[in-house]
């Protein structure tokens, strides 16, 4: 079921719980305000998800409330990500859904990285 965009954080959600160490992931970056881990149901071969480490629902609330650091941290992250699985060398999609009619899963901001393979239209 897609989330309302403008829910309140809810840290029960599978994210925050991988944050805080409670379920695994594989990782692939964690920086000062950023993590990168594979994406659990692969839709590319290349699909990896990069989330903040604060408490965001979604691109609405992060942009809205981060902290200048946390936002230049994560931009960061997400370009950092791409070259360091190779994605940049042949060019990758960013996404990120954003509440109900973006069809949000997972109640904390994410931003998948599809790449790998040429991508249709739409992903995720
Ligand atoms: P969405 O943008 O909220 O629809 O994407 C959620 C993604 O989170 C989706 O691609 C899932 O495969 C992924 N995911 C995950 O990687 N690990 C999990 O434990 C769960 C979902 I639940």
């Amino acid at each position: 079921m897609p989330i309302d965009a403008k829910q309140p954080y809810d840290d029960s959600n599978i994210f925050a719980r991988i944050l805080r160490g409670e379920l695994p992931s594989k990782t692939v970056l964690e920086t000062d305000h950023s993590l990168a881990f594979h994406d659990i149901n692969p839709l590319a071969p290349i699909h990896i998800l990069v989330i903040p480490k604060g408490a965001y629902v979604s691109w609405d609330d992060f942009s809205a409330r981060a902290s200048d650091a946390e936002i230049a941290d994560f931009t960061r992250a997400v370009g950092d990500v791409a070259r360091q699985v190779g994605a940049d060398a042949q060019g990758y999609r960013l996404l990120s859904n954003v509440g109900k009619r973006g069809g949000q899963e997972v109640p904390h901001l994410h931003v998948h990285i599809f790449g790998g393979q040429p991508l249709g239209p739409m992903l995720a």
